[in-house]
């Protein structure tokens, strides 16, 4: 399996992990090296400050890291909140970010991870929708993509990470939710073909 820009191979333990925050405090962003991507502002400033850069998107509150155009270099997903869209800007060798596109996923994205779901050596992005959603993209190989399938997935869906969690080398996704009296995760296993499996509830108590 292919993930977050290097051979995944389960069984020597790999995992990976999404970053996420809460959506109550999209506001932060990160000095890079010859650029300011601020994602409080929605804007990637390429060098010296102008008005030409691209929007990225209102109200970012989650990204992953990945190789989505196979260049080797890592590009990052922006779940924009206030948008309803998914960004894809691309790494350069200098450290700066370029938008690549964005992807309409639903009303309120939330959590966003990527793996490689088909098993296509190419990364795939997945979003939760703050209204009960789990929607997975599959990925081209060159920084677009398509979208595959939508899943239920009730209780606000918040935090979501990737892993092969029954070690069959197709990679699942694990969701934590937040509603209120909600306690459980719920695993996706995958089939390693892009879909999922119905889901398995793990209660966490409280
Ligand atoms: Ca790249
Ligand atoms: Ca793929
Ligand atoms: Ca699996």
């Amino acid at each position: 399996m292919y993930l977050k820009g290097s051979y995944y191979r389960p069984e020597k333990a790999e995992s990976t992990s999404t970053s996420t925050v809460p959506p109550t405090d999209p506001e932060f962003g990160y000095r890079l090296s010859g650029g300011f991507f601020s994602l409080e502002a929605g804007l990637v400033f390429l060098g010296s400050l102008g008005n030409s850069q691209p929007k990225i998107g209102r109200k970012p509150v989650a990204l992953e890291t990945g190789d989505f155009n196979g260049d080797r270099i890592q590009d990052i997903a922006i779940s924009n909140y206030g948008d309803g869209n998914l960004s894809i800007v691309l790494g350069r060798k200098d450290g700066i970010f370029k938008l690549k596109t964005k992807l309409k996923v639903g009303r309120l994205p939330i959590a966003v991870a990527a793996g490689d779901f088909n098993n296509d050596e190419k990364l795939d992005p997945a979003v939760t929708l703050w209204f009960d959603k789990l929607v997975i993209l599959l990925g081209k190989g060159d920084g677009n993509f398509k979208l595959a399938e939508s899943y239920k997935a009730p209780g606000t869906p918040a935090y979501m990470t990737v892993g092969d969690f029954n070690s069959d080398k197709n990679l699942d996704i694990a969701i934590a939710f937040n509603a209120v009296r909600v306690n459980f995760i719920r695993i996706f296993y995958g089939n390693g073909d892009g879909t999922l499996k119905n889901p398995v509830r793990i209660e966490s108590g409280g």
